[in-house]
């Protein structure tokens, strides 16, 4: 049996608690994971610190760039062994992992190293009233050992997303994947080792949230910041356990996203487009739609073509290049959308397409399937409409006029992401410009530039990740004033 170990200190280290890593495809045990104590955190929180400290603080801006290039080109050179491992973790097809999930694991360590390399700091005259002058400058220092928390939806992409930008201001890191996805996670270990990654400077601890490897994480006093991406409710714990020693914190938490498709919108791309937002990745990315609002006009000929392309969604073998749709992650995640399945029927929802557990006739009737949902009827005010699913379930509801949209969209205590398909040019930047989210896309959904903000706002999060933001974040500032006088008379 595959075994999963935390890496501590530049050395991989077993632990005696193990529980199974399950391929939710077909629900078979597909890896050991070695569960750190608390005792194991602590001396990787130590190991990071004399990194920061040591060999790994030391290192120039320029050599810490060549060593992200390496870790990328490393990724690459592995891509079949991540593939098989985010695959066989998250049961998501080929046709996803090897287009998004393992490429952005490699670009997220490019981008990071070329941003480091160009990262501009402030400076400022300021003229005194005696006529001298003062100069300010900035310099950035890394925070120290940040604890990184992250989920199981898009694993090597999402702890990528921060290991980079945090390595690339110096940073020491302790890593802790979903307990859901060790596998990315550890061949990334074997990555920094084999290209030679100064000891302590990444750290990886393998574990669950309360009372494990996460919690020890998140009440050390010793790690210096604490970036995760999550459920909402997590992140309202770890800010708790934040506060008591307070020190930054940077969140990517849930979405209830709103997708508005106007009647003037090029009918096809909307609905290849829609089929993206709603379904990638089964629906199980923060960014997709649950809640689609569609314009009277076009309103039932847009739902029936959205039952009709569910009808060519291929469930499957995630090797498979034929699938276009993986299960969900874990079978509590499958009980808790088919939960939401029920209650929208409770709640009097229609069921236009799916609703159901689909059968395959082979071991993947082990896995932990849902079909692809569309539902209507529900009112604004139903608990489906309320609370984040992250399954391939969407409501459709038809609207009038822009400002009633506007409204509706916005009738959420998320704030993450909407989705706009229109071809009218003023409508596009009027009605993106009004969403109250921290990432509106015009006729596009998940289209990204890695140096631009991302993050939500409300119980979306509390910052923003992306280029400078991500730098900023993973950076103490330290402004240098330096008072000049005038030549003496
Ligand atoms: P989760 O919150 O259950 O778990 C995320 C991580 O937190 C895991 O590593 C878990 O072990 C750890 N954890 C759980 N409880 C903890 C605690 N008390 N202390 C410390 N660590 C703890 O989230 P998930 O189910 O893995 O992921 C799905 C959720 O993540 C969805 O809500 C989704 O919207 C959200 N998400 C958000 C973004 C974004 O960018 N905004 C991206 C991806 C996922
Ligand atoms: O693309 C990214 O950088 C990003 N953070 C994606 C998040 C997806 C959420 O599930």
């Amino acid at each position: 049996m595959k075994q999963y170990r935390n890496y501590i200190a530049g050395e991989f280290v077993e632990s005696t608690r193990r529980f199974d890593d399950i391929d939710p495809a077909d629900g078979s045990v597909i890896a050991q994971v070695h569960e750190a104590d608390r005792a194991a955190v602590e001396t990787a929180i130590a190991a990071g610190k004399a990194a920061v400290d040591g060999a790994w603080g030391k290192t120039p801006p320029a050599q810490r760039a060549a060593m992200l290039y390496r870790i990328a080109d490393e990724i690459e050179r592995r891509f079949a062994d991540f593939l098989e491992a985010e695959m066989s973790d998250t049961g998501k097809p080929t046709s996803l992992a090897s287009t998004v999930d393992i490429p952005r694991g490699a670009a997220n360590f490019r981008i990071f190293a070329d941003i480091l390399k160009t990262a501009p700091l402030e400076s400022f005259k300021t003229d005194l009233p005696d006529g001298a002058h003062a100069i300010n400058y900035t310099v950035r220092k890394p925070l120290g050992v940040v604890g990184i928390i992250s989920p199981w939806n898009l694993p090597l992409l999402l702890l990528t997303w921060k290991v980079a930008p945090a390595l690339a201001c110096g940073n020491a890191v302790v890593c802790k994947p979903s307990e859901e996805t060790p596998g990315t996670a550890t061949l990334l270990a074997e990555v920094m080792h084999a290209v030679g990654m100064p000891a302590g400077a990444f750290n990886l601890v393998h574990g669950f949230g309360p009372d494990s490897a996460g919690e020890f994480i998140t009440t050390s006093p010793d790690i210096d910041a604490i970036t995760f991406t999550g459920e909402s409710r997590t992140g309202s714990a770890i800010m708790r356990a934040a506060a008591e020693h307070v020190k930054p914190i940077s969140f990517e938490l849930g979405g209830k996203n709103a997708a508005i498709v106007f009647a003037d919108c090029d009918f096809d791309k909307t609905l290849d487009g829609m089929m993206r937002a709603i379904y990638l990745n089964s629906g199980q990315v923060c960014l997709c739609s649950e809640r689609v609002f569609v314009e009277r006009p076009i309103y039932e000929r847009f739902v029936a073509a959205l039952a009709e392309r569910l009808k060519s969604v291929k469930l499957g073998w995630p090797t498979d290049a034929a699938t276009t749709m993986g299960p969900m992650i874990s079978a509590e995640h499958r009980d808790k959308v088919l939960g939401y399945y029920a209650l929208a029927l409770e709640e009097g929802a229609s069921f236009i397409a799916g609703g159901g557990v689909p059968h395959f006739g082979n071991a993947l009737d082990n896995g932990f399937w849902v079909e692809p949902t569309v539902v209507a009827d529900l009112p604004d005010s139903a608990r489906c409409i309320k609370e984040e699913i992250f399954g391939p379930i969407c409501h459709v509801a038809p609207f009038d006029t822009e400002a009633e949209v506007i409204r509706r969209a916005n009738d959420t205590r998320y704030g993450l992401a909407a989705t706009i398909w229109t071809t009218n040019l003023n409508r596009a930047h009027r009605v993106s410009q009004s969403m109250k989210v921290g990432l509106a896309w015009v006729n596009s959904w998940f289209l990204r530039d890695l140096r631009t903000p991302f993050g939500g706002s409300g119980l979306s999060g509390i910052g923003r990740e992306g280029g400078m933001h991500s730098m900023n974040f993973y950076s103490e500032l330290t402004n240098v004033c330096i008072r000049i006088d005038q030549e003496p008379t």
